[in-house]
Order: C-alpha cells, then sequence, then structure tokens
C-alpha cells in the first residue's frame, strides 16, 4: 500500500513549521451541559469534546488557528431540513422544568437522552456548523473543524435519534445553498465517515442534486445501526437526486486503513472529481477508529490524515469537519489532530497502512462501482485482477456483530486492546522493572536490510515468519506494532557479507559501515517503537533470548550513544553496535550493525563479502517496492550495487 513520503539525507522538515492556511476551530464549552439526566455514563459525554479541545492545546494547534465561539442556529435555518414541529419540541425542552417530562419525550425516540441543556446544546451544534460552514464558503477562512455535540448525521426531517438531535451538517448545506446564493455554492459534497450511516442526511437530500451524498459505514447485511437497508449500495437517490447518493456498506467489522483508502482511490475520488463540488461538508465522526467501543474498526489517524489529504484536493480545500460520532476519548482526540495538522498543512503526513483491504471490502467496492457506473463514468472499468488480489482473508474470528449496547462498550473496549496487545502485553516473568521504565521512552529504529519489508520487521514486534524464513521469531515483550514508519537515506556504506545465517540460508545479509562515508546514500525505513521493544529487536537480531533480565541499551547507553555516534554492546552477536544516525522530531534514530574491527575483517577476506542470500534479496525489495518508493527494477539494482561495490 502507499506509504509514507521520503526524506532524503540527515535533515527533516522543521516539525512546528507556520502555517499560511487560515484554519477555523468551533470550540464552546457550553456543549458539555448536554448530558444524561441523571448522571448515568453515556458513551456520548460531554469529555468527548473536551478532550479533542485539550488534546489540540496541548499540541500547540488551537493557537494556530482562528478560534470561533459557539453560534445558536435560527429556527428558520433547521427548518430547512426539519419540520416546524420537530424544531418546536427541541425548542420547548429547555422550558420543560421536570425530568420526567423530557425523559418521555426521549423514549419516543431511538438512542436519544435528554436533560435541560440538551436544547441550548443542540441550537449551539447546528449553529456552529453553520457559522464555520458560511465562513469558508465566504472566504474568510480557508477551512475548518467543528468541534460540535449533540453530534447530527442519524437526525430525520422529523426524528430525533442515534445521540442526534438536530442534522447540523444538513442544515449548514442547506443553508448554504437557499440562504446564501450570492457565495456560489451551488454542488456541495457530503462526505460521512462516521462509521453508522448517516441516514439523516440520505433522507433530506435524496431528491437533491445539488447535494452528493457519500456515507461509508459498518452494514453488516442491516445488522448495524441504524439497522435495515437505508444504507445498502443500492439506495442511490431519485428523481433530480437519483445517483447523488453513494453508500459504501462494510460487510463486516475491522475495516481499517487500507479499506477505507481503498474506498476513497475507487470509489469517492473519481466521483468527487466528476462532481467538482463548491465546498465539501465532512460528517467527521471518528467512531471507525481503532478503539471505538461502538464501531469496532480500525481506523488510524494516520488513516484518517489520509482519507482528509486527499479530499483537500476538491474545492480549492474547501473543507468544514464536523464532529458526529467517536467514543473512544483518547482515539478521537488523537485523531482530530492528525486531521487539523492536515488542515494546517504543516508537515508531511507519516505512517503506514496495515496490510491490504478485506476480501468483502473488494467485492464491496465493485458493487457500489457496478450500481453508480450508470451515472458516473469513471467507475465503469472493472477493477484489476492484480488490485484486487491483493486482500486480506476474512478473520475467522468475528468481534461485535452487531450494534453494541451500551453496557457492552466497555468490554468491547478490552477485547480491541487485548486483541491488538496494547499496554497489556507485558508478560513479566523475571525481574523486569528495566521494560517499564524503557517502555515510556520512543525510538526510531531506521533498518537498512530485510526489516525494511514491514511484515518480516514485525516478526519482531508480534512473532511468526515471513516467506523465505528459515526461523520463528518470537516477538517482543509488547507486541503493539510501530507507531510511526517513515523512510529516509543515510550517508553510510552498505554491504553484504557472511558465508550463511540461520535466518536465511546461504549467502550474505546486509551491514552498514557504523562510520558515515558521505559518497554513499543507504535508504532505511524507521519504525518509531520504545526502547523496550528496541531491546527485544536487538535481542532477537544477535540471537539471544528476549527474557533477559537487563536490557543491552538502556537510557544511559542512548545518552551516550546520542554524544559519540555509536557504541559497541556486550551482545556477542553480529549486529552489537548501535549507531545513532540523528534525531527526527526530536526522537533518536538508531540502528544496529556490526563493529567497525568487523568491517576491517570484511575488507581484509578473513570474513566473506557474499551477496545477499535470495529469500533476503526479495524481502528488501518488497520493503524497498512497498514502502521506499523504488520500482521493482530500481530495488533490484540499488541492491546489485551494493553487492558488488569493494569496500
Ligand atoms: C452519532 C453516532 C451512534 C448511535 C448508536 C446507537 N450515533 N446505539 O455515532
Ligand atoms: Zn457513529
Amino acid at each position: 500500500m502507499a506509504m509514507a513520503g521520503e526524506s532524503s539525507g540527515n535533515s527533516y522538515g522543521d516539525c512546528d513549521g507556520k502555517s499560511h492556511r487560515k484554519v477555523g476551530l468551533v470550540y464552546d464549552e457550553t456543549m458539555c451541559k448536554h448530558d444524561t439526566p441523571n448522571g448515568e455514563n453515556h458513551p456520548e459525554c460531554p469529555d468527548r469534546i473536551r478532550v479533542i479541545w485539550d488534546k489540540l492545546q496541548l499540541a500547540g494547534v488551537s493557537q494556530r488557528c482562528v478560534v470561533v465561539g459557539g453560534s445558536k442556529a435560527e429556527d428558520k435555518h433547521l427548518q430547512l431540513v426539519h419540520t416546524k414541529d420537530h424544531v418546536s419540541l427541541v425548542q420547548s425542552l429547555s422550558t420543560k422544568k421536570k425530568d420526567y417530562r423530557r425523559n418521555r419525550i426521549a423514549s419516543q425516540w431511538n438512542s436519544i437522552y435528554l436533560n435541560g441543556s440538551s436544547s441550548e446544546a443542540a441550537y449551539l451544534a447546528a449553529g456552529s456548523v453553520v457559522k464555520l460552514a458560511e465562513k469558508v464558503a465566504e472566504g474568510e477562512l480557508d477551512c475548518g473543524y467543528a468541534i460540535v455535540r449533540p453530534p447530527g448525521h442519524h437526525a430525520e426531517p422529523d426524528e430525533a435519534m442515534g445521540f442526534c438531535l438536530f442534522n447540523n451538517v444538513a442544515v449548514a448545506a442547506s443553508y448554504l445553498l437557499d440562504e446564501r446564493p450570492e457565495l456560489g455554492i451551488k454542488k456541495i459534497l457530503i462526505v460521512d465517515w462516521d462509521v453508522h450511516h448517516g441516514n439523516g442526511t440520505q433522507k433530506m437530500f435524496w431528491k437533491d442534486p445539488r447535494v452528493l451524498f457519500f456515507s461509508v459505514h459498518r452494514h453488516e447485511h442491516g445488522g448495524f445501526y441504524p439497522a435495515g437497508d437505508d444504507g445498502y449500495y443500492d439506495m442511490v437517490g431519485e428523481a433530480p437526486g437519483e445517483g447523488f447518493n453513494i453508500n459504501v456498506p462494510w460487510e463486516q467489522g475491522r475495516c481499517g486503513d487500507a479499506d477505507y483508502l481503498a474506498a476513497w482511490d475507487h470509489i469517492l475520488i473519481p466521483v468527487a472529481k466528476e462532481f467538482n463540488p463548491d465546498i465539501i461538508l465532512l460528517s467527521a465522526g471518528f467512531d471507525a477508529a481503532i478503539g471505538d467501543p461502538l464501531g469496532g474498526c480500525r481506523v488510524t489517524p494516520y488513516g484518517y490524515s489520509v482519507m482528509l489529504k486527499k479530499l483537500m484536493e476538491f474545492a480549492q480545500g474547501k473543507i468544514v469537519l464536523a464532529l458526529e460520532g467517536g467514543y473512544n476519548l483518547d482515539s478521537i482526540a488523537k485523531s482530530s489532530l492528525a486531521c487539523v495538522q492536515v488542515l494546517l498543512e504543516d508537515k508531511p503526513i507519516q505512517g503506514s497502512f496495515e496490510a491490504y483491504p478485506f476480501e468483502s471490502t473488494w467485492r464491496v467496492i465493485q458493487a457500489v462501482r457496478k450500481k453508480l457506473s450508470a451515472y458516473w463514468p469513471s467507475l465503469t472499468d472493472e477493477l484489476s485482477s492484480d488490485l484486487i488480489d491483493q486482500k486480506t482473508p476474512t478473520p475467522i474470528i468475528v468481534v461485535s456483530s452487531s450494534d453494541s449496547e451500551t453496557e457492552d462498550y466497555a468490554d468491547d473496549i478490552l477485547d480491541q486492546m487485548s486483541r491488538l496487545n496494547i499496554e497489556n502485553h507485558h508478560v513479566d516473568t523475571v525481574s523486569t522493572s528495566w521494560r517499564r521504565d524503557l517502555s515510556k521512552v520512543d525510538v526510531w529504529y531506521a533498518s537498512f536490510g530485510s526489516n525494511m519489508w514491514k511484515p518480516r520487521f514485525l516478526c519482531y514486534i508480534q512473532g511468526g515468519q515471513t516467506e523465505g524464513m528459515k526461523k520463528v521469531c518470537v516477538g517482543s515483550m509488547d507486541k503493539t506494532p510501530p507507531k510511526e514508519i517513515t523512510w529516509g537515506t543515510f550517508p553510510h556504506r552498505l554491504f553484504f557479507g557472511r558465508e550463511s545465517s540461520v535466518t536465511w540460508g546461504v549467502g550474505g545479509v546486509a551491514f552498514i559501515n557504523p562510520l558515515t562515508d558521505l559518497n554513499d546514500q543507504t535508504r532505511m525505513c524507521f519504525y518509531r517503537i520504545t526502547l523496550e521493544q528496541f531491546n527485544d529487536v536487538l535481542f532477537q537480531e544477535n540471537g539471544l533470548k528476549v527474557d533477559s533480565d537487563s536490557p543491552l541499551f538502556d537510557l544511559d547507553t542512548l545518552q551516550s550513544v546520542e554524544k559519540k555516534g555509536s557504541i559497541p554492546l556486550a551482545s556477542g552477536g553480529w549486529y552489537g553496535n548501535v549507531v545513532c544516525l540523528g534525531k527526527e522530531c526530536n526522537i533518536p534514530i538508531l540502528t544496529m550493525t556490526c563493529a567497525v574491527s568487523a568491517v576491517e575483517k570484511f575488507k581484509s577476506g578473513e570474513i566473506p563479502l557474499r551477496p545477499p542470500a535470495e529469500a533476503y534479496a526479495n524481502t528488501m525489495v518488497k520493503g524497498l517496492v512497498e514502502g521506499g518508493r523504488l520500482s521493482e527494477e530500481e530495488a533490484k539494482a540499488y541492491i546489485d550495487n551494493a553487492a558488488s561495490k569493494p569496500l
């Protein structure tokens, strides 16, 4: 899959460069007052918007945006998409003195709670999205993010549901089209990446060709909330709006970056090019995020940032995000931050995707393309088999089959955590206090050999072996995958040597000369892992057990390697020399190679220089092609060159 852009040499982009885009942010603490009437726990809780706001502030990102206060929606604007009755019912909630009256109203709706502040919050949520969209349409702001609640996309013309009272995004879209024609917004693309179908928005623009509604959601043949057929791909709109409603209904949970990006690349982006919107409104729920208790999907902050980046190519970047769902506080804060950083355009996006889309994902994408190709010629061609053969088999374990009830959600989080081995995978057998300390420090591990291929490197983290390996890796104690992946080149000589290795059989394996050589450039893939995991990689690279009661490389060693450039360890193995290549975003970049004395022995012929073992070279090629942005020919030539030059 697509990977991060390549950086070159030792200098990297300024991590806090200034942006020239005017990004609006709406936040208003008043929207936190909408809460359950008796303090019961509920996933749609006031802290959702607080944690997002706090994250943006702590990251120093909100300070670089234009912060816009909340704004109350006008009834006549709400009535562009809602019935008069619905608007006055929501309005009247504020004057009800007694909880039981509100509880009665709430109970007639599906998945709604109400308190004395719900009405005020609902007016603010809708009005804030209207105001932000107006400023972007006017050109006062380039783009923006409305951090609002209650969410909106389930709210129908005459009904609140699914935690939504007013349909915030739909109100804003209608406002621009019907109330502000002078702004020249004639075509609006609404993208809904909330894990649930945007049934309300779909209804409101069902016959309206001015609004192209695109929703990607868990559907499970109608079993997932809001259950039924509305979210199916055969729901394409009607009358002049026929073809302007696109649903991508996932058949299963667990969809992640690769699945969403496939829907982007093969449905949304080509259609958006044809439609050519004047502005994009994004129903930005973050409940498809990894760790979400209701969604059961696994989109990463990096995945969200790539999806957003691709949308910013349209409408001169005029895009307004409005928060919808998203119930894991940590996930929504991180995903929101990633999105605002994209809006600010201040740094290249870094990260990588897990493997490939599911088999069922390709099936759904093909069905959608077939159905919609009647309206969008760019969807006509069948996807090539080379493309759809790249797939992840449907997993056998089925997790959270339908919409989780609120009492399930804590369990689901724990389930997610244990499957992902986040934080709870420290199997402490011996005295392992060093692990606790080193798990708090991040480093970039820079690989130049077979580890450049992510699945091969993951064997050192999660255990296992890939094709061509003669040995199974045990993996690290902490099996959390790398937090980020990026690429770079460094002025060190790459070479291959040794008769054979246990993992790859006959043939050399890669080393770099620990000393710099400005005539050489070696490509490397960096994985951001903890110092604890780095030790487990060191153990495995050097044929040692990972349950050692002391680390090979601790905080003191880290300090001295940063000063001295390289440091030999008492590992006794081939990769017992840790080299510090510099820093990226203040995190040290470390690699491991042989000792300087070994380089001398390679030079003298005492140890043989040898071209790489075949399986080893193939693995390197896969890494360079999939992540390092080389063609297969370029990757092979790069390896041949390093293998044939005299040392
Ligand atoms: C906005 C949103 C979810 C409703 C789930 C109801 N609503 N069980 O994510
Ligand atoms: Zn949702």
